[in-house]
């Protein structure tokens, strides 16, 4: 057990020997300390809001800040200043429109809590420790419990967001787009389960696929982490990890969405129109499968495959699921080389998320690499080819580089001489992302280029941490890490907004997230746990922002389903994120 007056002594940032002495006067401490805090009261110094592991980099941004200007922390047990620092490295975010310097007080160590002030400005309070993210890691969980359709939520498990059962989906209608001679239109099915996508109440096969995958890969990576949180989900008391037991939910309703007589998969499971705001048991029109699509039924494929070789290992807690997942990969993936070019055409009277998608070599790429990864035949090796893959980083559309991660993780698997090949592919991409977050006025890979503020940018921030600790976990090199960390760091408040991105945490944080079921429970705070989307330029909502700028197009509005919805493919690279931050800082927790 380190002693922290020690520590405090001797790791510091540059302490001034007059202080060292004067630091026990009561009067001089006093206007040493508190000068700096009368001054700050803006709390517009920016970090992440749930604060730093002590031997993490940290770094805070002050607006306006110039290189050699002093910042102190602040004790806030004490209000002693417990040291003092100078700015190193200044700049200019176009794209915020921001004069910027960073505060590195990385040398810093001691557990406490503490604020960050300079000469007329002052941050919130923030935490120096070694269970910073504990708790948001099981929120950004629990996320998809309160996203599950098809059940009631009870107060044991849900407290005051408690709901009754709605979205039975035990008779949902075949839409005439659909329809096949086996299942005409209007034939009802069932499929019950899985989560609302988003701040709506449809379940859409795409937009899972890149969700469920993440989550069962936060468990292939970090099981370490992630096997024994309890949840207090509905399942907690079996012997299963409750992440799976989660995931499970989901999978249960993607296995409903394949068609039997062919094994094609039906795009989503949706309303015609969206529902208004609502609650789940309000919200009762007619739900339809649109029609199969070579998207869905890749992406199926590859969550299938994947989830067939996590639920091996619980075939006692699950007689035949694994085996049945597989077998539903291996016929979703025929059906797709018969089928390689179905896209989605939405129907003219359907008007809810299409996540269309007309380049498919990359849900070609990610399934065979599934299946290679756990049936291990050749022939699924030979179709991934791994030289023709383009990383970039994961969305929804783009799942090319899951291919790298899963491949990464499995790296044994892959023939000796191609190893390198998938490694540097992944590394490269991995690479960018360092160079940014090296150059960037406020050291992140995030927030390079203006296409960053995609919709969803948020995601995006994550998704670049999961490319950066996939390179980590791989190499061992700290610098991947310390750049995920600043991604961290920037959903967490370390942006010009000031905002930590997700709801129930932090200083400042989503109040009115485009989400439904938040909007019409009568709890007055949202549903907590969830990553919003974030800054979108686009601004397609026509909502009142206020800038235009990439960086600051966001506003925590309900109306704004373009920057300030959740969405389960945003949350799961959250929940990867500060499962491997968490993982790669288990040794300095015990
Ligand atoms: O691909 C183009 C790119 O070439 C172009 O440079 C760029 C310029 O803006 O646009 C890119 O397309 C964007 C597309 O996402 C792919 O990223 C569109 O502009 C953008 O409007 C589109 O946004 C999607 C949005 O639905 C509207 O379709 C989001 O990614 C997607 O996350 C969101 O998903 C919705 C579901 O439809 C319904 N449920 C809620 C969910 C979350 O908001
Ligand atoms: O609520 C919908 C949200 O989940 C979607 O992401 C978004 C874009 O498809 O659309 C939202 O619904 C809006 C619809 O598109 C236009 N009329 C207003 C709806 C929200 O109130």
């Amino acid at each position: 057990m380190v002693n922290p007056f020690l520590m405090r002594r001797t790791s510091c940032c540059t302490w001034k020997k007059w202080y060292e002495k004067m630091k026990n006067s009561v009067i001089l401490g006093a206007i040493f300390c508190l000068v700096p805090l009368c001054y700050g009261h803006a709390q517009d110094i920016k970090l992440g809001q749930l604060g730093f592991y002590p031997q993490a980099e940290k770094i805070a941004i002050i607006p306006g800040g110039v290189v050699g200007e002093s910042f102190y922390i602040i004790d806030q047990v004490a209000y002693d200043t417990v040291c003092t620092g100078v700015i190193r490295t200044a700049g200019y975010w176009e794209l915020a429109k921001e004069n910027v310097g960073q505060a590195n007080f990385s040398d810093f160590m001691s557990p406490g809590v503490y604020k960050i002030t300079s000469a007329s400005k002052s941050s919130h309070p923030f935490e120096i420790g070694s269970h910073i993210y504990e708790s948001l890691l099981k929120a950004s969980i629990k996320s998809y419990y309160y996203q599950r359709a098809s059940t009631e939520l009870l107060p044991i498990h849900a407290g005051e967001y408690k709901r009754d059962l709605a979205h039975p989906d035990d008779r949902v209608l075949v839409h005439p787009k659909a329809a096949t001679e086996q299942r005409p239109a209007g034939t009802t099915l069932r499929a019950p389960r899985g989560w609302y996508d988003a701040g709506d109440y449809n379940k859409y096969v795409v937009n899972s696929g890149i969700s469920t995958y993440t989550l069962l890969a936060a468990l292939e990576y970090f099981g370490e982490t992630l096997a024994t949180l309890s949840l207090a989900i509905p399942e907690s008391e079996n012997q299963v990890p409750d992440v799976l037991d989660e995931v499970k939910w989901n999978l249960d309703w993607m296995l409903t969405m394949q068609d039997p007589h062919d094994g094609g998969v039906y795009h989503k499971l949706t309303s015609k129109e969206f529902s208004g705001f609502v609650t789940p048991g309000k919200a009762i029109k007619e739900r339809y499968v649109m029609p199969k699509t070579t998207a869905a039924t890749l992406n199926f494929a590859a969550v299938m495959a994947q989830a067939s070789r996590v639920f091996a290992a619980y075939e006692r807690d699950f007689p035949g699921f694994s085996r049945a997942c597989g077998e539903a990969a291996l016929k979703a993936w025929k059906w797709s080389r018969i089928n390689p070019a179905r896209i989605y055409d939405q129907p003219a009277d359907v008007t809810t998320g299409e996540y269309g998608d007309d380049v498919l070599s990359d849900e070609f790429q990610w399934a065979a690499t599934e299946l290679f990864v756990t049936i291990r035949r050749d022939s699924f090796y030979t179709f991934i080819n791994i030289p023709s893959i383009t990383a970039t980083v994961p969305s929804w559309r783009n799942v090319s580089t899951l291919s790298l991660i899963s491949l990464a993780r499995h790296h044994h698997l892959v023939p000796a001489g191609e190893r390198s090949q998938a490694k540097k592919k992944l590394l490269d991409l991995a690479g960018r992302l360092l160079a940014t977050y090296r150059d960037s006025p406020y050291k992140m890979p995030f927030g390079g280029a203006a296409s960053d503020f995609v919709w969803g940018s948020n995601g995006l921030a994550a998704n670049q941490g999961v490319v950066l600790l996939a390179a980590y976990y791989l190499t061992e090199d700290k610098h991947y890490l310390s750049a995920a960390m600043a991604n961290m760091d920037y959903l967490l408040g370390r942006n010009p907004l000031n905002y930590c991105f997700v709801t129930g945490f932090g200083k400042k944080s989503p109040l009115d997230p485009h989400h439904r079921p938040s909007f019409s429970d009568h709890v007055t705070a949202p549903v907590p746990g969830f990553l919003v989307g974030g800054p979108n330029p686009g601004q397609q909502d026509k909502c009142t922002y206020p800038s235009d700028l990439p960086a600051l197009s966001y506003t925590d509005d309900v109306c704004s389903y373009a920057s300030n919805e959740v969405a389960i493919n945003w949350n799961a690279p959250l929940v990867f994120l500060l499962a491997g931050i968490i993982q790669a800082h288990g040794s300095e927790r015990e």
